[in-house]
């Protein structure tokens, strides 16, 4: 359950966080399939309390396995997977079941209603039976806790009671059959992975009726937080399904904000201590973090520090190690608000600008040129391994995708003047980071790469971006 299911030829998923159902659908033929993404993480698609000023992670609070929420409901859902599939992106469900809601949130978005205080949710059915006796979690090196109690209240189910089992298997299934490619299992590191192993067993294959292969297993990747120093490691999950990689956001956001240098990049990977590359589901920032939640911590780059968040972007991006999955966040100033509202409750859509970028409070990171366009280079290079590795001994470095593509960085506070080896055909490429290709010419940077293959790469310190990208496809 490691095979991410991807369209072939396609690489690099986004999480449209909190965005309607039928805006994916649009989105996935206008934009994402067009522009060579491969998938969608959705926010969680089951019925969730409603929360007064409706904050984003109400979300996070499940009522029922209903499939309404306020990105639409499961027909507007069912519509969606299959329009994406039809344009070759698949989608990956943010999957909730370790808890159902905490005390006082007792309303779903169905119209079904809960009493936590008693752990009754008879949307599902769930009673009392159901969960795990009440405590706190309060003990991140007791793995006992951290399993058997709750999350900040939320009612914890007990995933080892085979009436919680069916229940769970039933979820996912119905999702499966609707044509999805996978789950984001959230906060796995708090269910016994034995548990999760049975779980996982019992799921159906994917629906070859939505383009994939006879066989095909859901993608897992599983919410593990683990930094190191606590009891419960990711190890105890990477052999049922890939994990969210925490320690890729943290040191990427190390590197890019100067805490750490660009030249150590050159054994990015398992020696950062990430888990292996087919393992690891990467991010410069995820929803918690992007705000503090989770484990949030000052290093995490956002939409917020453009510069650099393009740069570390551009590196995940172009670097073959990893799962990418690109943000895409709404703005905020308050870390509890929700995502923009035409009346307070119901999700507004986004707003497209002529340059592709969004409005009407949408930030569409997924839509900056340097981000896209890098999705397109991961694309054109393939397998191709690293090669033609250069740095000047601190933050400039460059590398190259076999003879596919090739990028640049400065992240140093002097100019990058220098002729460096591309490992590309000789010719005029444009620079997708600063332009587009647009018929023989680039609305860019365009660079030279001679007949042996060097080219000179210019990077000003104050560059708007400070990376330059050129691959096979943007040859002019
Ligand atoms: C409050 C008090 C509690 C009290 C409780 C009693 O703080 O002390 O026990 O009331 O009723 C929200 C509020 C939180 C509130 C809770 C219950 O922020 O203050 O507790 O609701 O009403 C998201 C948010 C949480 C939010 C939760 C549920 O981040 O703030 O809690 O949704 O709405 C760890 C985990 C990891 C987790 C991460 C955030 O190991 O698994 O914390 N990440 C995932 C998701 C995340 C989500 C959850 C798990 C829970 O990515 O978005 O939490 O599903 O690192
Ligand atoms: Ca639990």
């Amino acid at each position: 359950q490691f095979a991410t299911n991807y369209a072939s030829g396609r690489n690099g998923m986004v999480h449209l966080f909190e965005w309607k159902w039928d805006d994916i659908a649009a989105e996935c033929e206008n934009f994402l399939g067009p522009y060579g993404y491969a998938g969608v993480q959705v926010s969680p698609v089951n019925e969730n309390a409603v929360i007064g000023a409706r904050p984003w992670w109400e979300r996070y609070q499940p009522i029922s396995y209903k499939l309404t929420t306020r990105s639409g409901n499961e027909a507007q859902f069912a519509s969606m997977v299959s329009r994406c599939n039809a344009v070759g992106v698949r989608i990956y469900v943010d999957v909730v079941f370790n808890h159902m809601s905490a005390d006082g949130n007792s309303y779903g978005t169905g119209g079904s209603t809960a009493d936590p205080s008693s752990k009754s949710f008879p949307g599902v059915p769930f009673s009392s039976l159901d969960f795990n006796p009440t405590c706190a979690i309060t003990n991140y090196n007791d793995p006992t806790n951290v399993r058997n109690c709750e999350l900040v209240g939320l009612r914890d189910l007990n995933q080892g009671n085979s009436w919680v089992q069916d229940k769970i298997v039933d979820f996912l299934n119905h999702l499966t059959n609707l044509g999805v490619a996978g789950f984001r299992v959230d906060a796995a590191k708090h269910m016994w992975p034995g548990d999760l192993a049975v779980i996982y067993g019992r799921l159906n294959n994917l629906n070859t009726a939505h383009g994939f292969s006879s066989g095909a297993k859901p993608y897992i990747f599983q919410e593990v937080i683990d930094l190191g120093g606590e009891s419960i490691s990711k190890s105890e999950y990477t052999g049922m399904g890939a994990v969210t990689e925490f320690r890729h956001s943290d040191s990427i956001g190390k590197v890019f904000r100067g805490k750490d240098q660009l030249r150590y990049l050159t054994n990015w990977g398992t020696a950062w201590g990430f888990a292996a590359s087919d393992r690891s589901l990467i991010f410069v920032d995820n929803h918690d973090n992007q705000r503090g939640h989770g484990a949030g911590g000052a290093d995490v780059l956002t939409y917020k520090v453009a510069k650099q968040y393009k740069m570390a972007s551009a590196f995940m991006l172009a670097h073959p190690f990893g799962t990418p999955r690109v943000m895409s966040s709404f703005a905020f100033d308050d870390t509890d608000q929700g995502p923009p509202t035409t009346d307070g409750h119901n999700i507004a859509s986004p707003v497209f600008n002529s340059d592709l970028s969004c409005s009407g409070g949408w930030v569409c990171e997924h839509r900056w040129r340097q981000i896209y366009n890098m999705v397109a280079f991961r694309n054109a290079v393939g397998d191709d391994q690293v090669s033609n590795w250069w740095d000047n001994g601190s933050n400039q470095i460059s590398f190259s995708r076999g003879s596919r593509g090739f990028v640049a960085f400065n992240n140093d506070n002097y100019d990058l003047n220098s002729s460096l080896q591309t490992g590309l055909p000789a010719g005029s490429y444009c620079d997708v980071i600063s332009g587009l290709k647009s018929g023989s010419s680039c609305t860019g940077k365009t660079i030279v790469v001679g007949s042996d293959g060097r080219a000179n790469i210019n990077i000003a310190s104050n560059a708007d971006d400070g990376v330059v990208a050129i691959h096979v496809n943007a040859k002019l």
